[in-house]
């Protein structure tokens, strides 16, 4: 039987970090909280409610929070994390269906869904988590319904195998892209969608081009090993060449301005290494073999992430000037239909 925990990342989060404390005491006996430099007693009101509370000095993000629970929860001899956000979006009462889904199957990665209560959420949220699916699906070799939610539970055998390398937002990504990548199962739970009135720290610009980078910067690297390599869709494994690059961050920021700048020639530059290597290497880019979307479609498709990221940060910047436009929402309306899967689902 499974050592389960609950583990919560909290900034300043007076308002509801007592009920979600208390929820999630209702079913399991451990409750971790990460206090992130909240400027408010969150941490107190944590503790009372029955919180074992880590202090954090100085506000250093999600990612980096979730790092700090997940070692505090391996050290204090659990096997199981659950995460759940502090801003009493996410509903307690599903704890019981997320253990009871992590009985099924132990060793895979569950991660609540919004994804079917469509018309509860912000039309441009929706139609980010729609976009950061698809290329988190290519990454992580398998169709994930909600890449974005942080109601999950984590083996944490898994995340012993994974280096976590990113901060803030991307933090969540990039384990799901690894834990894929490394032939972990990631299941959908569907979760009750709770858009009240709370602020959100996420920054719709900053974070998604944030996310974007990495993933970008990730799925050049996985293909060229997929490339070369006879039946290998799952290439991530602790240190490799990605993580080792991550460890100096000069280099990392290198990486990702690189990977950026040279995204417009991947897709011909997997094309050409396709019909070039595929004679000779039996099964090579397994993984892309998987989608039932075609290879090719996959490819035009990655073209559209970076330009994303040049439309996003024009729009912040006629807005910083009061010139109010959606150039992303415009633009995501126009792509995200077609993008394999965009109508509903697609299967991998
Ligand atoms: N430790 C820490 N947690 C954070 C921070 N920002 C957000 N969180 C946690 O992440 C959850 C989700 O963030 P939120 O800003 O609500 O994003 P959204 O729900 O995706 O709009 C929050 O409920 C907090 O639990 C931060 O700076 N530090
Ligand atoms: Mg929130």
């Amino acid at each position: 039987m499974s050592k389960i925990c609950v583990v919560i990342p909290a900034y300043n989060a007076t308002q509801t970090i007592r009920d979600v404390v208390k929820g999630s005491l209702q079913y399991v006996s451990y409750v971790i909280v990460a206090d992130d430099g909240s400027t408010d007693n969150t941490a107190d009101i944590a503790a009372e409610a029955g919180a074992q509370v880590v202090l954090i000095e100085g506000n250093l993000g999600k990612g980096n929070a979730l790092k700090v629970l997940f070692r505090k929860a391996i050290d204090a001899g659990y096997d199981v994390a659950i995460s759940v956000d502090a801003d009493g979006q996410h509903d307690p009462a599903d704890i019981p269906r997320f253990i009871e889904s992590h009985r099924n199957c132990p060793e895979a990665v569950i991660v609540g869904s919004r994804m079917h209560d469509t018309h509860k959420i912000p039309r441009g949220r929706y139609n980010s988590m729609h976009v950061a699916r698809f290329y988190v699906s290519l990454g992580a070799n398998q169709f994930v319904e909600d890449t974005q939610c942080g109601f999950r539970l984590y083996p944490l055998s898994t995340v012993k195998n994974i280096l976590l390398t990113t901060d803030r937002y991307v933090t969540e990504t990039e384990f799901l892209l690894k834990a894929g990548d490394s032939g972990v199962k990631i299941l959908p739970l569907e979760i009750e969608t709770i858009y009240s009135n709370n602020v959100s720290h996420f920054r719709p610009v900053t974070d998604i081009v944030a996310i974007s980078v990495y993933v970008i910067s990730y799925l050049p690297t996985k293909w060229f090993l997929e490339a070369i390599s006879s039946d290998r869709p799952n290439t991530y494994s602790r240190n490799n060449l990605r993580d080792r690059i991550a460890g100096n961050k000069t280099l990392d920021l290198a990486f990702e301005i690189f990977s950026v700048l040279i995204a417009f020639l991947v897709p011909p530059f997997f094309m050409i290494l396709r019909l070039l290597l595929s004679p000779f290497i039996r099964n090579n880019f397994a993984s892309t073999r998987k989608l039932h979307c075609g290879f090719f479609k996959i490819l035009i498709t990655t073209y559209l992430l970076p330009l994303l990221l040049i439309i996003a940060p024009v729009e912040k910047f006629l807005n910083t000037f009061g010139i109010k436009v959606r150039l992303v929402n415009s633009f995501l309306k126009y792509v995200v239909p077609s993008f394999p899967g965009g109508q509903g689902k697609y299967i991998l």
